[in-house]
C-alpha cells in the first residue's frame, strides 16, 4: 500500500505538479483546497477545506502519513490577509498535525524569507533572516513554528524556500531563481522521504548555472535537481534589458519583492 501524504493548496500552480509528479514516488494523495479540485482520479481522495478551519484541518489529517503545506497567498498582499491566510493557517496545519500525530510536514516556504539579503556571493541557509515584504515575514513564522514543532513535539520538518516556480524562465532574475516543475516534484519528493529529518531548510532552485543560493542543505536530504536555467538563457537575454544594478530587481535576493511597489503598509 502506498503513503499518503495530504498536500494543502493542491489546486495551485505548485499543486497540481506535485498532484501529476508525487504518485510516481510512491505516494497516495489526499487533496486540499478550497478551489475546485476537479474529480478524485486513481488512488486520490479530494478534500474541500480551508487551512484557517482546526476542525477541519485534524479531520483531514486522519490516517495521512505526511503533509506536504502549500496553501497560502503566494505574493503580497495586506498584513490581514497575510496574518488569516499564512500565518493562522500554517498553525493551524501544524497544530493539527501534531494533534493527529502525523510524522511530517514539508512547508513551502520563500526565497523572500531572506529576499532584502543583498546580492553577492552564493547565499547559504545560515543567512540573517531579512524578509522582504508581509508574505517573507509570513514564510518566517512558518520556518520558525516548524522548528518549534520539530524540537518539542519531534515532528518531522522540512521547509522549502522555494525560488521561482515556473515552466521556464523569463526574466534574468530567473535564470539565477527558476525552479523548474520537475525539480519541484524532485524535491517536495525528497523532503517526504529523507530518512532521519529532524529540521531542515533548504532552497527549491534548479541547478542552474547562475544559481543565487547554495543547494547543499538540499542535497542533504537527497533533492538532485536535473535542470538549469541556462538551457534559456540566450534566449531571456536576448529579450532582456540592460541590468541597472540600481534596480531591486538586481540588488536583493527577493528581486522586486523589495521595490517600493512591493510596500504593502497601509
Ligand atoms: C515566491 O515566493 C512567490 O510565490 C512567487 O510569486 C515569486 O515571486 C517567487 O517567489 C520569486 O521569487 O520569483
Amino acid at each position: 500500500m502506498s503513503r499518503r501524504a495530504l498536500l494543502t493548496g493542491a489546486a495551485g500552480s505548485i499543486g497540481t505538479t506535485l498532484r501529476r509528479g508525487l504518485p510516481a514516488y510512491g505516494w497516495g494523495l489526499r487533496l486540499l483546497d478550497t478551489a475546485d479540485l476537479g474529480a478524485a482520479t486513481g488512488d486520490e481522495q479530494v478534500v474541500h477545506a480551508d487551512v484557517t478551519d482546526p476542525a477541519a484541518m485534524e479531520e483531514a489529517m486522519r490516517g495521512v502519513d505526511a503533509v506536504v503545506h502549500l496553501a497560502a497567498i503566494a505574493g503580497e498582499a495586506t498584513f490581514a490577509e497575510i496574518l488569516d491566510v499564512n500565518m493562522v493557517g500554517t498553525y493551524v496545519v501544524f497544530d493539527a498535525a501534531r494533534r493527529a500525530g502525523v510524522g511530517r510536514i514539508v512547508y513551502a516556504s520563500s526565497n523572500h524569507a531572506v529576499g532584502f539579503t543583498p546580492r553577492s556571493a552564493l547565499a547559504g541557509v545560515d543567512v540573517p533572516i531579512r524578509p522582504d515584504t508581509y508574505y517573507g515575514v509570513s514564510k518566517v513564522f512558518g520556518e520558525a513554528l516548524g522548528s518549534l514543532y520539530a524540537d518539542r513535539y519531534g515532528l518531522a520538518v522540512g521547509c522549502l524556500r522555494i525560488g521561482s516556480f515556473l515552466d521556464r524562465p523569463t526574466t534574468r532574475r530567473h535564470l539565477s531563481t527558476w525552479l523548474s516543475p520537475g525539480d519541484m516534484v524532485r524535491l517536495a519528493a525528497a523532503g517526504l522521504a529523507a530518512p532521519d529529518l529532524h529540521f531542515a531548510v533548504v532552497y527549491g532552485i534548479s541547478a542552474n548555472t547562475r544559481g543565487w543560493w547554495d543547494l547543499t542543505p538540499g542535497r542533504r536530504i537527497g533533492y538532485l535537481p536535473q535542470d538549469d536555467a541556462e538551457t534559456y538563457a540566450g534566449e531571456v537575454l536576448a529579450g532582456a534589458p540592460p541590468a541597472d544594478p540600481a534596480d531591486p530587481a538586481e540588488r536583493y535576493l527577493g528581486g522586486d519583492f523589495g521595490g517600493p511597489e512591493y510596500d504593502a503598509a497601509p
